[in-house]
């Protein structure tokens, strides 16, 4: 049997078991087409999108706006290396930079890669400015804290699924515990210290958020001790939270921002990583970069992802709906113990399952979801977080929590 007749969710799920890395435990479901805040399985059948992909399809699936980026730049030029300039790397970082106010921007790929070159940002102005001791630059990071799969990512991890035999570990990383401006104010007293990483929410952790006036109160504290405070809105950002960056709630600029996902609006990898003059340019030519870094098909993208999320208001439309979507779970809470609470900004939300982080009760729940629908899936055992596409209409939404109504009360 060939490989192009195999077109049943279970013998293409059967493949990619056979062929493919067994990384992920994904839900039993084969998707093939996408729409805005809908997507199809190879039997036809529809369901509401409430992942996004983890945040990376905010303006919905397959945006014309944004497929018609990509394919009038895919006809002209995809790839030139940064061996050579092209016409739109200049006006990209020119619109990015001017969106959020920095002075510049360096391009990279995946969210990760932004995390790496935030580190070595970080540390280069340590040695370079701040004249820190060459290899002594310590970066705080805080426990829960999720910046993707690398050696680097991982070694800051406190999650031993993702962290478990893939030592040895990255030195130069110091963990805190979340939410706790004491343990900042002591570990920001090593002058060995060059920066800080935060998620503004933590999204893995299960969409964890500090206490109010956290990031106002860190930032300050960092300006104090000649600390840099990076944050990695990778999964938090681009109007995801109800404002265009979850900073902005505290009207904190951080000094390195990492974005990413959204920022292709889910068509490929581009991730960014903005800051002023002070910090970035303290990264010569031939320090730093990537094959990919900066194409010009990714800065097409780029600019039209970002130009939607303006255009169509989807940090006010995440704002106002993330309300209804809480109140709605807020309301089911009241009617069943099956549920403990709900927690989020904008439209990143989570539900906390009342049962043991190892039952299968989140999965389960999902599954009747899915039979149901509505796609979404567990983060750590008991809590399932909700990201629909930033595009659902007040309608859409109440149609998409009737369905978890119906599937966690069934
Ligand atoms: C997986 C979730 C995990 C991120 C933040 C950087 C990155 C991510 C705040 C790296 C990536 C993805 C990775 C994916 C599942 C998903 C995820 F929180 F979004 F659900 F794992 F925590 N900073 N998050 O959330 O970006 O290199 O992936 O482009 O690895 O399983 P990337």
């Amino acid at each position: 049997m060939t490989t192009t007749t195999l077109s049943t969710t279970e013998e293409l799920i059967n493949l990619e078991e056979h062929y493919s890395a067994h990384n992920y435990h994904p839900v039993p479901v084969v998707l093939s087409r996408g729409e805005r805040i809908y997507l199809w399985d190879v039997e036809g059948k529809k369901y509401f999108d409430f992942l996004s992909a983890y945040s990376a399809v905010n303006q919905g699936h397959q945006h014309p706006k944004i497929i018609n980026a990509l394919i009038t730049q895919a006809q002209k030029l995809t790839l030139t290396s940064r061996a050579f300039h092209n016409d739109m790397l200049g006006k990209y970082a020119q619109y990015i930079c001017n969106y959020f106010g920095y002075d510049k921007v360096l391009p990279m790929n995946t969210g990760v890669e932004g995390g790496e070159t935030a580190v070595k940002l970080c540390r280069k102005w340590a040695y370079t400015k701040k004249g820190i001791p060459q290899n002594e630059a310590k970066i705080i990071f805080i426990e829960g804290n999720f910046w993707g799969r690398t050696i680097s990512a991982v070694s800051t991890s406190t999650d031993s699924n993702a962290k478990a035999d893939f030592g040895p570990y990255a030195p130069g990383y110091v963990l805190i515990p979340f939410n706790d401006l004491e343990a900042l104010a002591k570990a920001l007293e090593d002058p060995t210290v060059a920066g800080f990483r935060l998620e503004p929410i933590q999204g893995e952790a299960g969409v964890r958020m500090p206490d109010e006036g956290y990031l106002k109160k860190a930032k300050q504290m960092c300006k104090e001790k000649n600390v840099l405070l990076i944050a990695d809105e990778v999964q938090t950002g681009l109007a995801r939270t109800g404002k265009m960056l979850a900073c902005d709630y505290e009207e904190v600029k951080p000094d390195i921002l990492i974005l990413g996902k959204a920022l292709s609006g889910g068509t490929m990898p581009v991730s960014a990583v903005l800051a002023d003059d002070e910090v970035m340019m303290c990264i010569k030519p031939g320090q730093h970069g990537s094959t990919y870094g900066g194409n010009p098909l990714a800065c097409a993208v780029a600019i039209a992802a970002l130009e939607v999320l303006k255009e169509e208001k989807l940090a006010e439309n995440a704002y106002r709906l993330g309300i209804v979507f809480r109140e709605r779970m807020q309301a089911l809470i009241e009617k069943t113990d099956k549920v403990t609470l709900v927690r989020g900004k904008g439209l990143l939300n989570a539900i906390v399952i009342n049962d043991a982080p190892e039952s299968d009760t989140a999965w389960n729940i999902c599954l009747k979801m899915k039979d149901n629908g509505l796609l979404a899936k567990p983060t750590h055992g008991n809590i399932i977080r909700f990201a629909p596409p930033l595009v659902i209409t007040e309608q859409e939404l109440h149609d998409c929590c009737d369905i978890i109504e119906k599937s966690i009360l069934q």
